[in-house]
């Protein structure tokens, strides 16, 4: 190996390598440009292993066309990185640009189930008025749930309701949201404006209008000189705020055992607004909810005094209100999660 040869081997490779970058398609052929002529095991460090078999006075001159060989390789990489760097951003960007004037993709969005919107309506009603909601327990025990309520173990009025009893001692699952009011009066002092939503569950064979699971919204007012005409007010605005300021209404006697006197409450009929309709019976009316003024017996239960205090109280099923205020014929539809059916109500 002498002097001419290695500059010439040099040279040659400095011609072939800055061409190689000058011509590369891309950065990753730069990169492996790099790695076969000035990498750890590239030619260049190939060639100048033949320094060794030189005089000693012209291996600084080969060393010093080395780098200057190395040199004008970098360079010409550094160049051709730029260059192409820079058309590849500018196909990148132009590959993975976004379109911010597509129209989105809609969310589908959840909604609240019929008999729940109602509920909340009845709420937002008598919030109007100044009522509180309140929540009672699912499990109840037989003191709260009957005997508190005037409903002694072998009162005939417990024949109403076929309750479903369940594994602890005295408990029982809700048959109406009753007793929550008397977990109310244990907790307030007058004056009160109680309301209480809630699921119910009695033995009952499940037909159109009946099912052992439904919602109860009750209501309880007490106050010094509370009365009857104070109910019958509140619910004549209910009646309006409801099914509309034309509803006709009808308050006549009814009966409970923890009210004195009782009443039911009928709004005139939605369907036929006269008689000779399935709906209403032909009578022209549809009972909408039961209420009373509360039992003296069931205020000293709840430690509040007759002898001071007076209250009314009233109580609906939901599924009842909702199936007048949508024309729903058989309230199933409300317990089987049919899309079609719930997505009306949207
Ligand atoms: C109906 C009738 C009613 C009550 C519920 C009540 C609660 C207490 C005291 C007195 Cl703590 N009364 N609630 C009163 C009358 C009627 O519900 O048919 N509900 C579906």
């Amino acid at each position: 190996m002498d002097l001419a040869q290695l500059t010439s081997d040099l040279e040659a490779l400095r011609a072939r390598a800055t061409g190689a970058a000058g011509g590369a398609p891309d950065t990753a052929a730069l990169d492996a440009i790099e790695l076969e002529v000035l990498g750890k095991k590239g030619e260049l460090t190939a060639i100048l292993r033949g320094i060794g078999g030189l005089p000693a006075e012209d291996r600084p001159k080969v060393g010093a066309i080395a780098n200057a060989v190395r040199g004008s390789v970098e360079a010409a990489l550094g160049e051709a990185r730029a260059r192409l760097g820079s058309s590849e951003l500018a196909a990148r960007l132009a590959a993975e640009a976004v379109d911010v004037t597509t129209p989105g993709r809609p969310i589908r969005r959840g909604s609240l189930h019929p008999i729940m919107e109602t509920a909340r309506e009845i709420s937002r009603v008598f919030g109007q008025f100044g009522f509180v909601d309140y929540e009672g327990p699912e499990i109840e025990d037989d003191v709260t749930n009957f005997q508190m309520l005037n409903i002694p173990p072998d009162h005939p009025a417990r024949d109403l309701w076929d309750t479903l009893y369940v594994d602890i001692e005295g408990g029982l699952l809700r048959p109406h949201t009753s007793p929550g009011q008397i977990r109310v009066m244990h907790a307030e002092r007058p004056p009160i404006r109680a309301l209480l939503p809630g699921r119910c569950f009695r033995y009952e064979a499940t037909d159109a209008s009946h099912a052992s699971e439904f919602f109860q919204v009750e209501g309880l007012m007490v106050d010094e000189g509370t009365n009857l005409a104070d109910l019958k007010g509140q619910l004549v605005e209910f009646a309006h705020a409801m099914f509309g300021e034309g509803t006709a209404t009808r308050f006549r006697p009814g009966y409970y055992p923890f009210t004195e006197p009782s009443v039911a409450f009928d709004i005139g009929c939605l369907v036929c607004g006269g008689p000779g309709c399935p709906a209403c019976g032909r009578t022209g009316w549809m009972t909408i909810l039961g209420a009373g003024m509360v039992h003296p017996v069931v205020l000293q239960y709840g430690g509040i005094d007759p002898e001071r205090y007076q209250g009314f109280a009233f109580g609906m099923g939901v599924e009842r209100i909702t199936m007048l205020r949508h024309g729903v014929q058989d309230l199933r539809v409300f317990l089987e999660g049919d899309l079609r059916f719930l997505e009306q109500f949207r």
